[in-house]
C-alpha cells in the first residue's frame, strides 16, 4: 500500500509538471483527488491493515494528497500567470501609431456662396425671406409687370404644372408676396435667396435649374445712390476692396431705370484679357428702381414709397470668384469637385 502511495504521488506530479493548460489541471485535480479517485480507493482498503499500520497509512495518503494539492496550485497560479502575460502582449495599444483618417463633409460650395451673400446683407441691414419653388402666374408674372402677352414672357420659357401653376423663374414673387403681406404699411428691406427653373438646355454655362438671390429696399425716399452705395459694398467684400464697380443702362421689366453692374476684372486689374473679353469689365448682376406698377400692386403709394432690386447668380459669382469653368459642375457632385472647396 505504501508503494501504491508514492507510485500515484509520482504518477501525478509528473502529470502536473507535464500539464500545458489549466483544463488539464483540472483533469489531473478530478483524477487523483476526487472522491472515485485512487487514493480514496487505497484509503477504502484500510480496513485490512492491523492498527499498528493504519495510521502510518493514512498519514501517508494526507502526505501524498497534500503533495499533489500543492504542486496542483504551484501549476496552476504558472499558468495562470503566463495567460495573463499573454493577454496583456496581444492586446498592447501601440499608442504611437498615427490614427486612421477620418473622412469629414462640408456644405456645398454653392451652400458657402449663398450664405456668404446673406451674411453680407444681413450686415446691411437685410432681412432673409424665402418662399415657394411652386407659384401662381400672379406672383411670378403679373405682380412684377409682366402681364399676359408680354413678349419677357416668351423670353422666359417655363415649367407650367397648370395653367396658372410653375415652377418660379426668379426669385422675385417671395418680393412680391412680401410687399402684398405688408401691404404698403411699412418699409421691406430682404433677400431672397433660393431655386429657380427655366427651359433651356443644360451647357457649361445654362442650366435648366440654378439659383438666385434677389434683394430688394422699399422705403421713403430710396435712391439709385443707394443702391449703388449697397452693390459697392457687396462687390468688394466679396470680390476684394481693390474692385470696382460700374453700372450701364439696361432693360428689366420690373425696375425702371433699370441697370447691370460690372466689377473691374481680378485677373488683369482692368487691362483687359481673355477673362473680360478685353473690356477689363465683368458683368455680375442686374437690378434697378422698382416700378411704379410693382409697387402699387402690392399696396405700396408710388408716389410716397419708391425702392431698389436687384438680382444675381450664387453660381456665376461662384464661378468668378473660384474660376469654376462649368456651371454643371454645381449639381454633378464629383466629390473631386466639391471636396476643394472645404475650408476645414
Ligand atoms: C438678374 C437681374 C433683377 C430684380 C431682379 C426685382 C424684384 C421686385 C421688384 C423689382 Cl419684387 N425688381 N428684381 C430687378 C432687377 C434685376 O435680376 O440679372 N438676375 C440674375
Amino acid at each position: 500500500m505504501k508503494e501504491r502511495l508514492q507510485e500515484l504521488q509520482q504518477e501525478a506530479l509528473s502529470k502536473v509538471e507535464e500539464a500545458v493548460t489549466l483544463a488539464d489541471l483540472q483533469e489531473i485535480r478530478v483524477a487523483y483527488m476526487g472522491k472515485k479517485g485512487p487514493i480514496t480507493e487505497v484509503l477504502r482498503g484500510m480496513g485490512k491493515l492491523s492498527k499498528e499500520e493504519r495510521p502510518v497509512i493514512g498519514e501517508l495518503a494526507n502526505k501524498v494528497r497534500e503533495a499533489i494539492a500543492d504542486e496542483l496550485d504551484q501549476k496552476k497560479a504558472k499558468l495562470e500567470d503566463a495567460e495573463l502575460e499573454k493577454k496583456l502582449a496581444e492586446e498592447t495599444i501601440d499608442v504611437t501609431l498615427p490614427g486612421r483618417p477620418v473622412q469629414v463633409g462640408g456644405p456645398h460650395l454653392l451652400t458657402s456662396i449663398v450664405e456668404e451673400i446673406e451674411d453680407l446683407f444681413i450686415g446691411m441691414g437685410f432681412e432673409i425671406r424665402e418662399g415657394p419653388e411652386v407659384e401662381t402666374d400672379y406672383y411670378n408674372f403679373e405682380a412684377l409687370n409682366l402681364p399676359k402677352g408680354h413678349p419677357a414672357r416668351d423670353m422666359q420659357d417655363s415649367f407650367y404644372i397648370t395653367e396658372d401653376l410653375l415652377l418660379r423663374t426668379h426669385t422675385s414673387p417671395v418680393q412680391a408676396r412680401t410687399m402684398g403681406e405688408y401691404n404698403g404699411s411699412q418699409p421691406v428691406k430682404m433677400i431672397c435667396p433660393g431655386k429657380v427653373y427655366r427651359r433651356d438646355t443644360d451647357d457649361a454655362t445654362h442650366s435648366h435649374q440654378f439659383t438666385q438671390v434677389e434683394g430688394l429696399y422699399v422705403d421713403k425716399d430710396v435712391r439709385m445712390s443707394d443702391l449703388k452705395g449697397v452693390l459697392n459694398r457687396f462687390a468688394k467684400q466679396m470680390f476684394g476692396e481693390e474692385r470696382e464697380i460700374r453700372l450701364r443702362p439696361s432693360f428689366f421689366p420690373f425696375t425702371e431705370p433699370s441697370v447691370e453692374m460690372d466689377i473691374s476684372c481680378k485677373v488683369c486689374n482692368g487691362n483687359g484679357c481673355s477673362v473680360c473679353k478685353g473690356t477689363g469689365w465683368i458683368e455680375i448682376l442686374g437690378g434697378g428702381m422698382v416700378h411704379p406698377r410693382v409697387l402699387e400692386m402690392a399696396g405700396y403709394d408710388p408716389k410716397v414709397y419708391n425702392g431698389f432690386a436687384f438680382g444675381m447668380g450664387p453660381e456665376r459669382i461662384a464661378m468668378l470668384k473660384y474660376g469654376v469653368d462649368d456651371i454643371r459642375h454645381f449639381y454633378t457632385n464629383d466629390i473631386r469637385f466639391l471636396k476643394q472647396y472645404h475650408k476645414a
